[in-house]
């Protein structure tokens, strides 16, 4: 299967609530149509500003262009939307780094950090670099266990410690390990207690600070994992880690569990932080490279 079809079918249960309103939308001309549209967008979790601007736009479009097919029309639509996502470089630059970039994954307990951070090492992998794991995540035993399983599943070593302790010791040993062994990228998963925001933000910094400690110029992404399920409550969970740290990118998980998932154009928008990729479900295959054009297709776009 391509990555088109992958997100197509990750994205079935959004496509079936937007494409076909969409479509027959499209093909019918009423005087409601623009109002409709933008409900059907808001209702879909795009967000109204997001909603308002798109529609407003294609109305003025469609003045200028009266011999418009609907099909051209949809996807003026489509571009425009896909324009809505911010252009930032990919998270590979070239040429390559000469040390590891090191990613720090934060966000909310249940989110799916830790099966993200093994999906991502599956996903480097396959890409051809090499991987190590960080289990910073020192407050719940279980979560040190399930990364260590997915390291064992995958063949990918994971650097963990005792459950409490210090998440930027572990951090540091796994950065440490990443460049003695001239490895690729070091993928650190954290504990997202939000409860106690000073604690976490203390905790981050701490995290950040060690893994520069030996080279202040190491690329460090600090990707915000989001459950895609949680609708609009995911612009205010947004809006609270960036108070308590520098977060670079986002990934939106469960979007296979969603038929909201227009929430990911509403998040990119407000906050203009690129969204490297989305999680359609629970194996190492189900993390997908985010790409704004297939992505708005897939939930436009009927067939
Ligand atoms: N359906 C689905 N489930 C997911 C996805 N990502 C994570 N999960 C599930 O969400 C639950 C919580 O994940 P976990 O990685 O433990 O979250 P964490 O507490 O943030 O580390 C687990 O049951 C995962 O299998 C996804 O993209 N789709
Ligand atoms: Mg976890």
């Amino acid at each position: 299967m391509g990555l088109f079809e992958k997100i197509k079918e990750g994205l079935a249960k959004t496509r079936t609530r937007i494409a076909s309103a969409v479509d027959t939308l499209f093909s019918r001309k009423d005087p409601a149509f623009y109002q409709e549209l933008e409900e059907l967008l808001i209702t879909s979790d795009v967000g109204p500003v997001v909603a308002r601007t798109l529609v407003a736009d294609l109305e003025d479009w469609q003045k200028k262009h009266p011999e418009a097919t609907p099909d051209e029309s949809l996807s003026h639509l489509e571009q425009k939307m896909a324009a809505e996502f911010p252009q930032t470089p990919p998270l590979w630059e070239s040429p390559p780094q000469t040390g590891p970039l090191v990613i720090l994954m934060v966000g909310v307990n249940g989110v799916g950090k830790t099966t993200t951070t093994g999906k991502l090492a599956s996903h480097f992998r396959e890409q051809g670099r090499s991987v190590i794991l960080g289990a910073a995540d020192t407050f719940r035993a279980a979560a040190i266990e399930q990364l260590r399983k997915w390291g064992e599943q995958l063949d990918i070593p994971v650097v963990y410690q005792k459950p409490g302790a210090d998440p930027a010791s572990v951090a540091f040993d796994t950065v440490k390990a990443a460049r003695a062994r001239k490895l690729d990228v070091a993928i650190i998963d954290t504990a997202g207690r939000l409860q106690n925001k000073h604690n976490l933000m203390a905790e981050l910094q701490k995290i950040g600070s060690v893994i520069r400690k030996e080279d202040p110029g190491t690329p460090v992404e600090i990707l915000l994992v989001l459950d895609a399920t949680i609708g609009q409550n995911a612009l205010s969970q947004l809006e609270e880690f960036r108070k308590i740290t520098p977060v670079s990118g986002l990934i939106l998980t469960k979007l296979d569990g969603t038929s909201k998932g227009g929430v990911v154009v509403a998040l990119a928008q407000k906050h203009h932080l690129p969204v490297r990729f989305i999680g359609v479900g629970e194996k190492a295959s189900d993390l997908l490279p985010f790409e704004p054009v297939m992505f708005v297709r897939s939930i436009l776009r009927r067939g």
